[in-house]
């Protein structure tokens, strides 16, 4: 048993990793920059240390001051929360060097999944679904050429050290290779370090559906079903549903089983996140993430159960609590994430928060580490907040959301909340019909009028 958790991280997702630690009765400790003194995780949290200056770099992504903090406080683990260090397996191997335990995957998981050839070949051999594509890295034109007209245009270049949508370039025809090709290896290079790029089948209208998975570490592994989360621009996700409204509940027990199945033999500890494509019925595995992830609360909602305290059940080497049999879909669930940005151009938009009113009520579930006076700081990402609704089924949410978000008060700041106003009136979102670009396009519709 954990009696102290240290959470390197900030914002809602620190506070949510408070939360579930004060249900557990194990303390907690914060850290934080100068620039968030002030901010809801460290009042939260039992005890706070300062590991630095605004700069992430020097401060939420300090391995030395994180450690440090640990032996300051005598935490036993980190909870690295999403982003900074959740999936750096470098500071897994240094976290347990140094006798602490690191809520999350081993460090040998990470490193695999952070290659996203090796994560794909793993994936295939244990009978995942993949895209077609190259066996491995292309270094040379002549070859990518050669590859791209057995697989068929249009093909995608992707970089293996890449993720997130970095380092992508699309090839229509044996023309664009070329300039495709180098593009993708000279962004790789600039942007990771790492210019090995790979082919996949270029998918035209593909929806992004992820399925959580979960496992014990000793080879046992459950999955949570799905969630869509193909309303994004510029690979920022900006709502994300539980489960996914075009996946069937047979395509759902296949697919679910295959990840469950894959995570169990990978001998993976604690919680997953397997990404696809879906197009035309058919799933095609493109990443998977080793981290909790933002969008984790929809699951929490149909599934009603809580992904952190699992996470440090796991960590602290007991067996999941629940079996799949437990596990059993209620309703449908939608988050909307509350961003600190200026619309339509979503322009940062730090600040004071001059009136903050959190949306409550049967179903409504804000996570956020805003309050009346809070000051965004300029230095980190824009997201303020999550606001999560649960309905007996898919309409229900939506109208539960638009109740929520009238409900909402977040004032000095401009915030994506009239987007999201806006996104409820269309039609596509109202029926779920909707796949990976159909927000940027309406987004330039909307510019347009
Ligand atoms: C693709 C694709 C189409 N075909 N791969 C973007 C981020 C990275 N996680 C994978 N991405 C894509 N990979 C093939 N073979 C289209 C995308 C893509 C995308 C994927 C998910 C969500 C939004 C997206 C937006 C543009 C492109």
């Amino acid at each position: 048993m954990f009696y102290k958790i240290l959470i390197a991280n900030r914002g809602e997702i620190a506070l949510r990793v408070v939360r579930a630690c004060r249900e557990m009765g194990i303390a907690s400790v914060a850290v934080h920059s100068t620039a968030d003194a002030d901010a809801m995780h460290v009042r939260m949290a039992d005890e706070s240390v300062c590991i630095g200056p605004p700069s992430a770099a020097q401060s939420y992504l300090s391995m030395p001051a994180i450690i440090s903090a640990c032996e300051v406080t005598g935490a036993q683990a980190i909870h690295p929360g999403y982003g900074f260090l959740s999936e750096n397996a470098q500071f897994v191997q240094i976290v347990e060097d140094h006798g602490l335990a690191f809520i999350g995957p081993s460090a040998e998981h990470i490193r695999v999944m952070g290659d996203k050839i090796a994560a794909k070949e793993t994936m295939k051999r244990l009978g995942v679904p993949c895209v077609p594509g190259s066996e491995g890295g292309v270094s040379e034109l002549s070859d990518a050429l050669e590859i791209a007209g057995g697989i068929g245009y249009p093909v995608i270049v992707k970089a293996t050290a890449g993720g997130g949508g970095r380092g992508m370039k699309v090839a229509r025809d044996a023309e664009e290779m070329e300039r495709a090709f180098l593009t993708a290896r000279a962004e790789a290079k600039a942007a990771f370090g790492n210019d090995e790029v790979y082919l996949e089948k270029y998918l035209e209208r593909p929806r992004h559906i992820e399925v959580q998975v979960f496992g014990d570490g000793r080879g046992g592994a459950v999955h949570l079903a799905e969630r869509d989360c193909s309303l994004q621009r510029r690979h920022q996700k900006v709502l994300e549903e539980a489960p996914g409204p075009a996946v069937t509940a047979e395509e759902r027990a296949r697919i679910g089983r295959v990840c469950a199945e894959a995570v169990a033999e990978l001998g993976y500890s604690g919680a997953g996140t397997i990404e696809f494509l879906y197009e035309d019925g058919e799933f095609y595995f493109i990443e998977m993430n080793t981290r909790l992830q933002v969008e984790h609360p929809v699951t929490e909602a149909i599934f009603g159960v809580d992904l952190v305290r699992e996470q440090i059940r796991v960590a602290e080497g007991y067996p999941l609590s629940f079996t799949q049999d437990d596990l059993a879909i209620h309703g449908h669930a939608i988050e909307v994430r509350i961003n600190a940005e200026r619309m339509p151009d979503f322009a940062p938009s730090p600040g004071r928060i001059t009136q903050y009113h959190a949306p409550g009520g049967f179903g409504v579930r804000m996570d956020s580490a805003i309050y009346d006076g809070y000051v965004i700081p300029p230095f980190y990402d824009s997201l303020i907040g999550k606001l999560v609704v649960h309905g007996r089924d898919r309409a229900e949410a939506l109208s539960r959301l638009n109740r929520a978000l009238g409900e909402l008060i977040v004032d000095g700041v401009d915030t994506t909340i009239p987007l999201f106003r806006a996104l409820l009136e269309e039609e596509a979102v109202r029926t779920g019909d909707y796949t990976i670009h159909w927000l940027e396009h309406w987004l330039e519709r909307q510019a347009a009028a």
